[in-house]
């Protein structure tokens, strides 16, 4: 599973860079000066636009554009990134968000499997700007030690749920940023329902942030009528032909 390849991974880098080591480097780390909330938190809908190389429910994700074609495109046109770092099935890794990183001026989400302090000094380092926090891989302490670390260094953390006790959860960690993923982790059906239900649970004060399975003109009415503050899009941007008229038109 994803967790168990996600340990493998760790104790390989940290025997190449030290967790002492990364740590200074955080430290180190002159921030960039993107806020990730303040992005999403501003009137109107914000459109978080995602770089993608392959999911286990897609497969391996043809790039219809080259990376800086795509970065453009971004730029001109969405209010934040979503970058995948995970290795062994999004294909992703640091290197690919600091890349994305020197290419512009929207604050990133590093979207990986966080478990471990050292990804989140190592976020710093790449210049991520947040991190993504899943609900349903974390127990109450991990998520309360991992949220005070992110917010200690400077990155806002999008907070992941799918179902009210996660929702519940997210909400007793007062985590300002809180997303619903419409993704169901176990078998990968889509109900938009899932942000329908949970809309309600967070107060107006949240950043609320709609995840996975937006793709058509519908899917976007829906969710506008159910008052998100953002999209998070992955999918339906990467099959695209021209991501930036269609996060327009979105809008
Ligand atoms: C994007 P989509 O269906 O638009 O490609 O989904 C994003 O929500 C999805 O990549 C995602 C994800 C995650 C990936 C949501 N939560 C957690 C990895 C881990």
């Amino acid at each position: 599973d994803i967790v168990a390849d996600k340990k493998i991974r760790l104790a390989e880098q940290k025997a190449k860079t030290g967790e002492d080591e990364m740590k200074r480097l955080a430290a180190a780390y002159r921030g960039n000066g993107h806020s990730f909330y303040e992005a999403l938190k501003k009137p109107g809908l914000s459109i978080i636009g995602e770089f993608k190389k392959a999911s286990p429910s897609l497969g391996d994700i043809p790039q219809k554009m080259d990376l800086m074609e795509r970065i453009k495109e971004y730029n001109a046109s969405v209010d934040a990134i979503s970058c995948l770092t995970e290795e062994d099935h999004f294909h992703g890794n640091v290197g690919y968000l600091k890349e994305i990183r020197g290419k512009s001026e929207l604050p990133i989400l590093r979207k990986d499997f966080m478990i471990d302090e050292y990804q989140f000094y190592e976020a710093k380092t790449i210049g991520a700007d947040a991190v993504l926090l899943i609900a349903a891989i974390l127990d109450d302490a991990q998520m309360k030690g991992f949220y005070k670390l992110a917010r200690s260094l400077g990155l806002d953390a999008l907070v992941e749920v799918h179902d009210e006790e996660e929702m519940e959860r997210a909400l007793k960690l007062d985590a300002r940023i809180i997303g619903v993923n419409n993704r169901n982790l176990r078998d990968f059906t889509i109900s938009l329902d899932n942000t329908k239900r949970l809309r309600g649970m967070a107060g107006a004060d949240k950043v609320f942030v709609a995840e996975s399975g937006i793709v058509t003109d519908d899917d976007v009415l829906t969710l506008k009528e159910y008052q998100v503050d953002a999209f998070l899009i992955g999918r339906a941007f990467m099959e695209a032909d021209n991501p930036k008229e269609l996060a327009k038109h979105w809008k």
